[in-house]
């Protein structure tokens, strides 16, 4: 057995190039060696792979791939697999974490940081990231194969799955964060920079300085590492640390050739620059992960200037083509928000178990499962509790994305999209079970925001009931008319036992 088969050898920072090979040896990975087209056909096999939950595609033959080897790509690094035993296995790749491991197991590993000491980076001489490097008139980004990934979006999108990375002036916070961008030119991207996501607030404070931002884009970092810079951690953390904490141990990172900052020694490719406070350019439209692109729909956002790129030999890169169900926006940004989500209510004192945002909202919603017996035990009315949580979520950064909380009692797995939508649709009265909140800060992506009929940027969320009186009184006074809640337990082992031989299929 080799040790990618075994995942209790794994060890937790490992490389990106690893996890492919565990990919590999989980049956999760289709290498397909015919020329591909990065224009498009790339990104439309990525897609049907998402739609349909298929393996993850490994293009070795790009057309376009030039004697530098620069690059292969691999699609949809983080989306699901199709049986529902191991269906997070390429998550739980990312942590080292069995392939069978839950949601649950997944984000409680995520969220395990938050309590520990961070355990910082080490400085390496040198690294696999190292063996190869192009400067000056070397340059030039639009003779790669970047993947043009929607047939509408506005340029090659090379940034789907990297990882930016930098530094407050000071010096005291490094922030890795995914953010997309676009080709511009040779040496050029663009890309969102958005209120009120780090990579912005970081930006902000090298304008007051007066200074463009030192920066690098790192692809095919260690798995874990693209994990935390996926999720909403607290202003200030550094990502380095609480990854380390994560995994119990340093990760390793060396100097960027052309500006101080670190990087993963064991990234497939590292592009070194600066982040301009001043230059701007078209970006856009990019098919978004709600779903859409609305073609023509281009927006001024800062300019990346590439000085430097190094990378290892027969570099991958990775590529979301995110869209509609399911890619890495959905079981990243959505379900890492909704675990910060959870840490943040439990801080303020909310009594709030789990959290989860349905993959059947488009991850616009996250499910609150509540702590029935603490709530009765605060005499707190519906009204004021519907306050109160959307007053701590919708006010901070972990809540930007999310613009409906569901709350539901413990008979509810928010895990389950089937479970948050029985709830949400039979014991949330419309209006009277909501409250509204439009003093808060909106997420533009979402399509009836930027697109709707209201401010693109304020409002347009609610916190919608779905706990029935009585859980705040008396506890939950029904039964469910289902097979677990509607026959006694003898009876239903009696089903389960003779279930195959009276001719059914076989039960999970
Ligand atoms: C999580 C925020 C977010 C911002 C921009 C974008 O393109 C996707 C997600």
């Amino acid at each position: 057995m080799s040790s990618e088969t075994n995942h209790s050898t794994f060890s937790v920072d490992h490389s990106f190039r690893a996890f492919v090979e565990a990919l590999r040896a989980d049956n999760d990975l289709v290498e397909v060696n015919m020329e591909i087209d990065p224009h498009l056909e790339a990104a439309a096999i990525t897609r049907l792979v998402c739609e349909t939950d298929d393996k993850a595609p490994l293009f070795n033959n790009l057309k376009g791939m030039n004697s530098t080897g620069l690059f292969r790509i691999l699609g949809a690094p983080a989306s699901l697999r199709a049986s529902r035993k191991d269906r997070y296995g390429r998550l739980a790749r990312h942590l080292a974490l069995p392939p069978t491991a839950s949601m649950k197991d997944i984000l409680d590993k995520m969220l395990s940081a938050s309590t520990l000491p961070p355990i910082p980076p080490v400085v390496v001489p040198t690294g696999p990231v190292k063996e190869h490097s192009l400067s000056g008139s070397e340059i030039d980004l639009t003779a790669l194969p970047v993947p043009m990934i929607h047939q509408a979006d506005g340029g090659k999108y090379i940034q789907t799955y990297g990882m930016h990375v930098v530094q407050s002036p000071d010096g005291a916070w490094t922030n890795w964060s995914i953010a997309r961008a676009m080709v511009r030119d040779k040496k050029h991207l663009t890309g969102l920079v958005i209120e009120p996501q780090h990579i912005w607030q970081i930006h902000q404070m090298w304008k007051k300085e007066g200074k463009d931002v030192p920066w690098a884009l790192c692809f095919g970092v260690p798995p874990a590492a693209i994990m935390a810079s996926s999720m909403p951690i607290p202003d200030g953390v550094t990502e380095a640390g609480y990854v380390g904490a994560m995994t119990g141990r340093a990760l390793e990172l060396v100097k960027c050739d052309t500006n101080h900052l670190l990087v993963p020694a064991n990234a497939e490719i590292v592009l070194e620059g600066t982040l301009s406070i001043s230059e701007t350019a078209d970006e856009g439209p990019f098919g978004e992960m709600h779903g859409y692109v609305f073609p023509g729909d281009t927006h001024r956002w800062p300019v990346y200037t590439v000085n430097k790129i190094t990378y290892r030999t027969n570099p991958i890169m990775p590529m979301s083509a995110c869209g509609r169900l399911t890619d890495e926006t959905h079981t990243m940004i959505g379900a890492l928000a909704a675990a910060e989500i959870k840490r943040v209510c439990q801080l303020a004192g909310l009594p709030i178990k789990e959290s989860f945002s349905p993959f059947e909202s488009q991850v616009t919603w996250v499910a609150l499962q509540v702590d029935t017996a603490k709530l009765r035990e605060s005499k707190i009315t519906p009204k004021e509790f519907q306050k109160k949580v959307g007053g701590v979520v919708f006010n901070h950064k972990a809540g930007y994305t999310i613009h409906r909380l569901v709350l539901v009692g413990e008979d509810i797995d928010v895990y389950d999209g089937r479970d948050v939508m029985w709830a949400f649709s039979t014991r949330c009265r419309p209006s009277a079970d909501e409250t509204f909140f439009e003093d808060v800060r909106g997420f533009p992506l979402v399509p009836y925001m930027s697109h709707g009929t209201g401010s693109p940027t304020q409002g347009g969320k609610v916190v919608s009931d779905a706990l029935m009186p009585a859980e705040y009184t008396t506890g939950a006074d029904w039964q469910a008319a289902d097979f677990k809640s509607s026959y006694p337990e003898g009876l239903q082992e009696k089903v389960r036992a003779n279930w195959e031989a009276m001719g059914f299929r076989k039960l999970d």
